[in-house]
């Protein structure tokens, strides 16, 4: 999509009106803007045991951003979606091989998910075009929802009246035991939080070291399902926890700010967050295994040395 005047989102199939529109078209209708938080399905998985064999995320999957876009959901209204849509079919420009089969990135929503999900179609990013990488000119956007869904570089939208069975949405992203499982769907984000981690590490072995005396503690949390009521904190590897401060600005759908004072002393010492979101769930200690490594939630646990000379001082 080198020239972003010669691009256009097409929409059509099962009885609705075509729609044709171009980026300045997708511009001039009612703006939102707001901070949403993406995270990839796979996030953490390389740390999981067994290993799966995809993509090896550690933590950094993760981020967030200013969106600027549009509701999909009045477009759809206005192209007509007839009673017996069962999918709405997203296409991606890009083009590949995955799972023995030719294909465009494609994903889908159900009706009822366009209306009730609050998907949007978005063309700004931190108050700029989308970049390249995260979709220019236009992507979709399903907050709350793991990043599979927000489909970049879109072209195509297809009303249709057969379940998609496209492999991003039958085969992939789905919660699996067993490669003939046929799994549930992957779709909300679970509640998580991440530590930023203190002091300084070794180059090779990642071990942190923590000079003592008063150390702030703080990181992030966020949920799909809704916002984050309750960060706690050990310092003990989780033999015994403490309510952090949390952020009281919350943008629904964006992470939310945490920290903890602690008085750091000599030794080594196992630090640990957990969440607790408005939906009542919070953080597991241990990993509800699936196939694919997919919403891993695990309670992130930090291990550093408190010392005042570490190795070489
Ligand atoms: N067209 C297209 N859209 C896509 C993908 C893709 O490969 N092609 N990857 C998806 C996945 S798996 C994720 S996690 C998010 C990542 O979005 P980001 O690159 O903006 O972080 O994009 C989604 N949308
Ligand atoms: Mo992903």
């Amino acid at each position: 999509h080198g020239d972003p005047a010669a691009w256009r989102l097409s929409g059509g199939g099962a009885g609705g009106r075509p729609l044709t529109l171009s980026l300045d078209d997708l511009r001039a209708l009612p703006r939102v803007a707001f901070a949403v938080t993406l995270e990839w399905a796979g996030n953490w998985r390389a740390l999981l045991e067994p290993d799966d064999e995809s993509q090896p995320w550690l933590l950094e999957a993760i981020g967030t951003g200013e969106w600027t876009g549009t509701p999909l959901w009045p477009l759809l209204e206005e192209a007509g979606l007839s009673p017996d849509v069962v999918d709405v079919v997203f296409t991606g420009a890009d083009r590949g091989v995955e799972g023995g089969d030719e294909q465009h990135y494609q994903r889908s929503l159900t009706p009822a998910q366009a209306r009730d999900e609050g998907p949007l179609l978005v063309h700004g990013l931190n108050g700029a075009p989308l970049p390249p990488q995260h979709g220019f000119p236009v992507r979709l956007l399903v907050p709350g929802w793991y990043g599979m869904t927000s489909v970049k570089w879109l072209s195509r939208i297809t009303a249709s009246t057969e379940p998609f069975g496209g492999y991003q949405q039958a085969s992939a992203y789905r919660f699996k035991s067993d490669p003939d499982d046929a799994g549930e769907p992957v779709t909300r984000m679970v509640v998580r939080s991440l530590m930023v981690p203190p002091g300084i590490p070794d180059f090779f072995t990642r071990a942190r070291y923590v000079a003592p005396g008063d150390v702030m503690l703080t990181g992030r949390a966020w949920s799909g399902a809704g916002t984050i009521t309750r960060v706690e904190v050990s310092t003990d590897d989780g033999a015994s926890w403490n309510a952090a401060e949390l952020d009281a600005a919350v943008v629904d759908h964006a992470w939310q700010t945490w920290r903890f004072a602690w008085n750091a002393t000599d030794g080594d010492h196992v630090l640990a967050c957990r969440a607790t979101d408005s939906a009542g769930e919070t953080q597991p200690d241990d990993h509800r295994w699936n196939l694919g490594g997919y919403a891993v939630n695990t309670v992130h646990r930090v291990p550093v040395t408190v010392t005042a000379h570490p190795p070489g001082d």
